[in-house]
């Protein structure tokens, strides 16, 4: 079977745009695809964390792929910094990507914004690391939102670039799963829908947490923006918030865009937001309870991480001994 990679930062609260811009994909793609989840908590370190909620965040993430259908018999999940072959490559591949390639990285440019008192190297290096995840697993298919196209197309210029240079295929060059807009490649943030909806957002009401109760579920979406007019239709440029609440409610109901607009014909922008915060509740109540099932055995999430972290490790170390000996290192 092709080789699957994807990862989340443990940052933030678990929300509703990560989960279908990419858990929900993975689960769909276990069977078809030899598939690693990581939870990278390398990449939640380029902005300050508070260790013990680092810790606490790291394990009720994983818990939360699990709860969502990632099946660990199917599937390695393991936690990023339990391989060290992750950072070993990272600074192979910082040593081969130019300063400029890295610079015209929006994710960075956003972040420094957004973090101005801490714009360390390691938030500029971020995409580096992402490649030398990807590329450590010799991955053909990496499902993420849409928000990660760019630095995937940096990690393929990368492969390419070791290919070239070696004059064989060191790394394969992995393809991007990104669903489009309507499908939930870029859910909208619920207070400002123009811009994406972000875990780690400091105003809550932005974004629906995976485990957010059944009250500030429906709270929030009664609070979303909505557009000016009246009508519910899906029309990106004019009505952003309405389209963004439709796109979730599609996802979630498994119905198609058009089929939503038709259920709502006639009625107000406020049902909307009703029946969708109902849709949730009911959608995300199975996921919850067994959320509090996993995360209570820690005997059992401690066993997965175990198993994912050695299976992950013999598939990393093969590449990166390839790698050391090819530019040259003395292998031991
Ligand atoms: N709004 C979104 N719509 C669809 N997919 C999204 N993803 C993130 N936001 C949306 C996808 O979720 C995965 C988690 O990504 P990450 O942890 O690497 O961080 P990120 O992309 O920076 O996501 P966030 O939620 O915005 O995290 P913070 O706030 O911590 O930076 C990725 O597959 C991402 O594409």
């Amino acid at each position: 079977k092709p080789i699957l990679f994807s990862g989340i930062q443990p940052s933030g609260d678990l929300m509703l745009g990560n989960y279908i811009g990419s858990i929900k994909n993975w689960v769909k793609l276990q069977d078809d695809y030899q598939c690693l989840f990581s939870l990278v908590n390398m990449h939640a370190i380029t902005v300050e964390q508070n260790p013990q909620d680092l810790i606490k965040r790291s394990l009720d993430f994983v818990a939360l792929y699990l709860a969502s259908g990632i099946d660990p018999q199917k599937s390695t999940v393991f936690i990023q910094s339990q391989v060290p072959e992750h950072a070993e490559l990272a600074w192979i591949l910082n040593c081969a990507t130019y300063m400029g390639e890295l610079n015209r990285m929006t994710q960075f440019k956003d972040k420094s914004q957004k973090h101005e008192h801490n714009i360390n190297a390691g938030l500029f290096n971020y995409p580096v690391l992402m490649a030398a995840d990807i590329l450590l697993y010799q991955t053909e298919l990496v499902p993420v939102g849409a928000d990660q196209k760019q630095h995937l197309e940096l990690t393929r210029d990368l492969a390419h670039r070791f290919n070239n240079r070696f004059e064989r295929e060191i790394f394969k060059i992995p393809e991007p799963f990104i669903a489009p807009a309507t499908s939930g490649g870029r859910i909208m943030s619920l207070q400002d829908p123009t811009s994406k909806m972000s875990k780690s957002d400091s105003n809550k009401n932005n974004f629906i947490a995976l485990l957010d109760d059944p009250k500030t579920i429906l709270k929030k979406c009664k609070k979303a923006v909505t557009d000016s007019g009246e009508v519910i239709e899906y029309d990106l440029d004019n009505k952003p918030g309405v389209s963004n609440l439709l796109t979730i409610y599609s996802v979630i109901s498994g119905k198609t865009i058009e089929q939503v607009v038709q259920h709502f014909e006639g009625k107000m922008y406020g049902h909307l937001k009703v029946e969708l915060g109902e849709l949730i509740v009911e959608y995300l109540a199975p996921i919850q309870q067994r959320f509090y099932q996993i995360r209570e055995d820690e005997a059992y999430l401690n066993a997965v991480l175990k198993t994912g972290a050695e299976n992950a490790r013999t598939q990393a170390q093969k590449t990166l001994r390839d790698v050391q000996h090819t530019i040259g290192f003395v292998l031991p």
